[in-house]
């Protein structure tokens, strides 16, 4: 045990991988678990907000686009899963765990999507600030979710670009169009400014997160970058980010912007979001509907072990 501490350590300050077979401390094992199955639920249910709009989307290519990110985000949803499965916890227990509530998923996907232009907020924004949070974690240092996150970061990039497409297009439509952009962006810019978690000081796992390089830059750092990034995106589409105390800041070279409303987070974390009850009772009923499909392909893999055993 000594000696597998001390070569955890050695891996760390080498900037090499932790992988599944090597000696980690609980407290990482249990991190990493939490992180990364709350990343996966991320996922999943992130499905549900876009999924809503497949039916409504205004042409047949909107359609297929948006069709291949849902499914894309199945896909990380996946990669996800896993990557926990490698710490020694089951598919089932992930599950089960989301679904009495013992884990959670983002605050961002409590909120609803009520126009056409939510995707395209939700690709830009939220796509925007995955990325933004999931670029550090392709340098994580459990080599099996840094890995997964490389895939991911190219899908959402791309998702990225789809959602401020959406964006443009409205923008330079009718005046009616641009005004379904601005009320999307009204409602989508502060719930995405929290995604990033609460403020350094608040945040109760960053600094170890961040001494065992899971975590590789801190909440407010990757807030901060969102919002120099998104600002001038905002400025191109001739739309205003609903913040009045947003300004560019000479000094530090960043813009300031107002203060986040952190009752509103708790709240929507706590369960109490417009959507919460809606998504967790969707994913539970999907899941019970789905019980056959996954007893079939369970019944035909054990088919298969028994003829090749044969
Ligand atoms: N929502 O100590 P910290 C996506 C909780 S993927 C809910 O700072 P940490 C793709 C936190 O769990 C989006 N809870 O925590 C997509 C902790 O509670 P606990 C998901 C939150 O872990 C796009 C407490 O607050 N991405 O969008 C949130 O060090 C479009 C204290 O916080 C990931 O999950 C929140 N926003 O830092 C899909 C990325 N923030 O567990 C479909 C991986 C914090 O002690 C459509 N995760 N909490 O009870 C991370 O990087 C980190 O977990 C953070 C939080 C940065 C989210």
């Amino acid at each position: 045990m000594e000696n597998g501490e001390a070569r955890f350590r050695a891996l760390l300050e080498a900037e090499e991988k932790i992988e599944p077979t090597d000696w980690m401390p609980e407290g990482y094992r249990q991190t990493l678990i939490r992180q990364i199955a709350q990343h996966a639920h991320s996922e999943i249910i992130g499905m549900q907000p876009e999924g809503n709009w497949i039916s409504r989307a205004p042409t047949l290519r909107r359609k297929a686009i948006l069709m291949a990110k849902v499914q894309d985000e199945a896909g990380h949803g996946l990669y996800l899963y896993s990557a926990a499965e490698t710490l020694g916890v089951t598919r089932d227990q992930l599950m089960d765990l989301l679904h009495t509530g013992r884990q959670k998923y983002s605050s961002i996907f409590n909120y609803p999507t009520l126009s056409w232009a939510d995707m395209g907020a939700i690709g830009w924004l939220v796509d925007g600030a995955a990325i933004t949070n999931q670029v550090m974690l392709k340098r994580c240092s459990y080599g099996p979710y840094a890995r997964a996150m490389v895939k991911i970061c190219l899908e959402e990039s791309f998702h990225q670009r789809q959602g401020y497409e959406i964006m443009l297009a409205l923008c330079r439509g009718s005046e009616e169009q641009k005004a379904m952009a601005q009320d999307a962006l009204n409602r989508w810019w502060w719930p995405s400014l929290m995604m990033f978690g609460p403020h350094d000081s608040e945040s109760t796992h960053s600094e170890q997160s961040i001494e065992w390089k899971i975590k590789r830059v801190s909440n407010d750092d990757l807030r901060q970058q969102f919002v120099d990034m998104t600002v001038p995106q905002a400025d191109y589409l001739g739309l205003v980010v609903p913040d009045p105390s947003l300004a560019w800041n000479e000094d530090r070279q960043h813009y300031d912007f107002g203060p986040i409303d952190w009752d509103e987070f708790w709240s929507v974390v706590k369960g109490h979001g417009p959507m919460n009850q809606e998504r967790i009772e969707h994913k539970r009923r999907v899941w019970d509907e789905g019980a056959w499909v996954r007893e079939a392909a369970a019944a035909f893999g054990e088919r298969e072990r028994n003829r090749g055993a044969a």
